[in-house]
C-alpha cells in the first residue's frame, strides 16, 4: 500500500500537461470518479484498522496535492491563453452594438462641400452672433431699407451695440473679403436664423451654404457653369438648370436658379407641381458697393456669389415632405439614412 501511494505521488510530481485536453486526462486519471485517489480510499478499506489513521492521512495528503497540481495547471493555461478557458467560448457570435446614422443636413452639407472642394472653393466659417454691418451694411442693405425686412431677424442685446443672430452666411463671405485679397474662392456653410413661423417649408433656424469667387474678368457665364456643373454633380448627369431674374441687395444682376425635376425628369409631377423645374438656389455678380465696402477694388475684379438652404437640397435629394423632420431627431426617421456613408 506503501509503495503504491509512493509510485502515485511520483507519477503526480512528474507529470506535465500544457494542454486542455491534457489535463481533462489528467484530472479523469488522478481526481475522476474511477480515478487514483477513489481506487485508494477503496484499498484503505482493506487496511488493518491500526493502519488506517496513517494511510487514511497519506491518501488525504495525496488527493490535496492531485487537486492543488490541476488547479495550478488550468490557471496556468487560461493565463497564458484566455482563449482555452472553457467558460469563454470565442466561436460565439458577439453582442451587437446599435449604429448610429448620420443626420441627412450633415450628409449633404458634406455632398455640397466636397462638389465645391473639387473646383477649387475652400470653406470658410464665422460667428452666428453677427454686428450690423457683417450681416447688413457691408452687404448693400442701406439703413431702414425695406430689403432689411426681405427676412426678419432675431436681435440680440450686447452692451452698447446691437447684435443679431446671422440671416445668412454670406456675413461670413463679408469677413473674408475683408481679411484676403483676389483671387477667392470660398463656400460658407452655416445656421442661420430667421424670425418666421414654423411649417413644412420653413423653420427659424435652418443651413445655408453660400458660395463666392472673386477674382479679375468673372463674369455671369462663369456662375452659370459652376451652378451646372454643381447641379449635375448633386441631382445627376442629365439634370439641366433654368435661371429666372430675381433681386438681392448684395448682387447685381441676380437669378434664382431651377434644376430639372430629379422625379419625373422634366415631364411634370407632382413634386415640381407640373413645371418640370424645382426652384434650388439664388445667385448673382457681387454689387460693386459690396466689393468696395469690404476693400475690394471694383474697377478691378468683379465676382460671383450664390445662397442655397441645405434643407432644401435635402428635402428633393431625399423626398422628404416636412422640413421640420430635419429638426426633431426622430431615430425612425434619422435611421433611415444610415448606408449614406
Ligand atoms: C444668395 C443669393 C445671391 C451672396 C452674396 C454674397 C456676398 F457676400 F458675396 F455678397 N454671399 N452670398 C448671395 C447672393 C446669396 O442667397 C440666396
Amino acid at each position: 500500500m506503501k509503495e503504491k501511494i509512493e509510485s502515485y505521488k511520483q507519477e503526480l510530481e512528474e507529470l506535465k500537461a500544457d494542454t486542455l485536453d491534457a489535463i481533462e486526462a489528467f484530472r479523469i486519471k488522478f481526481l475522476g470518479s474511477k480515478g487514483l485517489v477513489k481506487e485508494l480510499y477503496a484499498d484503505l478499506k482493506s487496511v488493518a484498522n491500526e493502519e488506517k489513521r496513517e494511510f487514511g492521512q497519506l491518501i488525504n495528503e495525496f488527493r490535496t496535492n492531485a487537486e492543488a497540481k490541476y488547479n495550478e495547471l488550468k490557471d496556468s493555461l487560461s493565463a497564458s491563453d484566455g482563449g482555452s478557458d472553457p467558460k469563454v467560448d470565442l466561436t460565439r457570435p458577439g453582442t451587437k452594438f446599435p449604429q448610429g446614422a448620420r443626420h441627412p443636413i450633415s450628409l449633404v452639407r458634406k455632398e455640397i462641400i466636397e462638389i465645391f472642394s473639387r473646383i477649387g472653393f475652400t470653406v470658410s466659417q464665422g460667428p452666428e452672433i453677427e454686428d450690423d454691418w457683417h450681416n447688413f451694411s457691408a452687404l448693400n442693405f442701406p439703413p431702414e431699407h425695406p430689403a432689411r425686412d426681405m427676412q426678419d431677424t432675431f436681435f440680440v442685446e450686447k452692451g452698447d451695440n446691437e447684435m443679431a443672430l446671422r440671416t445668412h452666411t454670406s456675413s461670413v463671405q463679408v469677413r473674408v473679403m475683408e481679411n484676403s485679397t483676389p483671387p477667392i474662392r470660398t463656400i460658407s456653410p452655416g445656421r442661420v436664423f430667421r424670425n418666421e413661423a414654423i411649417s413644412a417649408r420653413a423653420h427659424c433656424i435652418f443651413h445655408q451654404v453660400e458660395g463666392l469667387y472673386i477674382d479679375e474678368k468673372v463674369s455671369f457665364a462663369d456662375l452659370k457653369q459652376t451652378l451646372l456643373y454643381f447641379a449635375k454633380e448633386m441631382f445627376g448627369d442629365k439634370t439641366e438648370i433654368r435661371l429666372r431674374p430675381s433681386y438681392f441687395p448684395f448682387t447685381e444682376p441676380s437669378a434664382e436658379v431651377d434644376v430639372s425635376c430629379n422625379i419625373c425628369g422634366g415631364k411634370g409631377c407632382n413634386v415640381c407641381k407640373y413645371t418640370g423645374y424645382l426652384e434650388i438656389l439664388g445667385c448673382g455678380m457681387v454689387d460693386p458697393n459690396v466689393l468696395e465696402a469690404a476693400g475690394i477694388d471694383s474697377k478691378k475684379y468683379s465676382g460671383f456669389a450664390f445662397g442655397m438652404g441645405i434643407e432644401r437640397i435635402a428635402m428633393l435629394k431625399y423626398q422628404v415632405k416636412d422640413l421640420r423632420l430635419f429638426f426633431e431627431n426622430d431615430v425612425r426617421f434619422l435611421n433611415q439614412f444610415k448606408s449614406a456613408y
